[in-house]
């Protein structure tokens, strides 16, 4: 048996009950064989691919906290610290009900590959909690933050574990989790990134995940003789990574008609109101009907259905597995050219395939997102050298970061024989440099 199908074969063995680990490895594995195969016998005799799909260091905790009613309630607590081969964990925490372990290493599996792309110096981590911030007040959710904080402290710091947002962390979050941080420790340092822009936030870090995602289809777009002028562009999501995704995308020239969130969906056929959506979404916290409410030209429908509409561009910006086999034909009988990943492996494996193989140009996640955490490491230089560097200043450098990736995986996909496949170039890419410091660091 090949070394990638022996090592896939243990993984399904030992994380049974992990199925979202599993998809994960099993994409990036597949997608590796070319780059095992040229060195197998060097790679077996260090345990490469044991060691890169086991974290570190995995943390659980308790997190209990007092609701507004006087009733106490207890979350499970984590971080995954992946692997720190070639810089400190770097990823989000992620607040939401579905939230386990399987999850969590999938992202922190993800977050090795995609920090390494960035060519930024940051390991691979991620965590969170199963807390579902919807229809919390905001002392419940600084109670939460504080008490997640409180156990999570021990195990962070600016040059060991830096976490950041994720869906349900976002700037309101992030300040309770900080002031707790600076509370126990009594250090004002960079261990979180995201933050806001009076305690050490970097400017554009808000933007960067859905501008970088944009950045990096319209450069593909680009060297395909193709621009973003005039292309019409569905979106998934309504969050951070969507909302600065559709706001760059009318800056390129798009049309994005839709937005959804986890009860409905908005097709706009005159194009999505972005300072409506926002302030639906970042003001209000409300659901998209009162999107749709004041917006004439919007239907509203419960549900899913935004990969319905016919598109050039499709960009899942939401969660995990929303676009399965039955969309990607949809999109692809609908006349759909490009989907690039927003959101973290929204994309199964089967329509991942079918993409693919009907010609659909398909930028994985761990490329096309790399935007926010590649933000968050310039947000942690800012920090390291006490100053703040200017909106152009970050911008363009988020701009050449996304630019490179497309190179970087072009140019990987060719030297493999397999042109245009970004998923194979983005994983060996991304892959080759975490080998390399692992090799070089020795068994640890
Ligand atoms: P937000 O919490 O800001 O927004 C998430 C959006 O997705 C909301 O519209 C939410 O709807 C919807 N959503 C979440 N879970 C589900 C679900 N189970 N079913 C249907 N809809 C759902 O998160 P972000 O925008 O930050 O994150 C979106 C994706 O992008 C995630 O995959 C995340 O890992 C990834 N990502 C985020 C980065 C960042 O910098 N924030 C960086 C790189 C990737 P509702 O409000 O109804 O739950
Ligand atoms: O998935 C991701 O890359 C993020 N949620 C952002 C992580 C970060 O550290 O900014």
């Amino acid at each position: 048996m090949s070394y990638v199908d022996e090592i896939l074969e243990q993984v399904k063995a030992k994380n049974a009950h992990e199925p979202e680990f599993i998809q994960a490895v099993t994409e990036v594995l597949t997608s590796l064989r070319p780059a095992i195969e040229r060195d197998e016998e060097k790679y077996r005799k260090e345990a490469i691919l044991e060691r890169i799909v086991e974290p570190e260091r995995i943390v659980t905790f308790r997190v209990p906290w007092v609701d507004d009613k006087g009733q106490a309630q207890v979350n499970r607590g984590y971080r995954v610290q992946f692997n720190s081969a070639i810089g400190p964990y770097k990823g989000g925490l992620r607040l939401h009900p579905s939230v386990n372990q399987s999850i969590l290493k999938f992202l922190g599996f993800e977050q090795v590959f995609k920090n390494s792309l960035t060519g930024l110096p940051i390991g691979g981590g991620k965590g969170g909690s199963d807390f579902d911030p919807k229809g919390k007040s905001d002392r419940e959710i600084m109670a939460f933050c504080q008490s997640f904080m409180t156990e999570l402290y021990k195990y962070i710091g600016k040059d060991t574990d830096v976490p950041a947002g994720d869906i349900g962390v976002g700037a309101r979050e992030i300040g309770y989790l900080y002031g707790q941080y600076k509370r126990l420790t009594g250090l004002y340092e960079g261990v979180l990134t995201g933050k806001g822009l009076a305690y050490g936030g970097s400017l554009v870090r808000t933007e960067a995940t859905g501008y970088g995602l944009l950045y990096i289809t319209n450069e593909m777009l680009k060297s395909h003789g193709d621009t973003m002028e005039g292309k019409t562009i569905v979106v998934s999501g309504s969050g951070n990574v969507a909302t600065y995704a559709i706001e760059k995308a009318y800056q390129l020239g798009g049309k994005p008609v839709t937005c959804c969130d986890s009860t409905g969906w908005i097709y706009d056929p005159e194009g999505i109101d972005v300072a409506l959506l926002k302030e639906v979404k970042e003001v209000k916290r409300a659901r998209l009907t009162e999107y749709a409410a004041a917006r004439p030209s919007a239907q509203y429908h419960e549900g899913r259905g935004v990969w319905t509409i016919p598109c050039d561009i499709a960009l899942p910006c939401a969660t995990q597995n929303e676009l399965n086999l039955d969309d990607a034909k949809t999109l692809v009988a609908n006349g759909c050219k490009v989907v690039a990943e927003g959101a973290n492996m929204p994309t199964t494996l089967e329509a991942t395939e079918y993409l693919q193989a009907n010609g659909i140009l398909f930028l994985p996640g761990k490329a096309s997102n790399a935007g926010g955490v590649a933000t968050s490491a310039l947000e942690m230089s800012q920090n390291s050298e006490r100053l703040s560097w200017t909106r152009e200043e970050v911008d363009a450098k988020l701009k050449d970061i996304m630019v490179n990736i497309y190179h970087n995986l072009d140019d990987t996909a060719k030297e493999y024989g397999v042109e245009g496949n970004y998923v194979v170039g983005a994983n060996i890419a991304g892959f080759k440099k975490v080998v390399n410091a692992m090799l070089a660091q020795g068994i640890v």
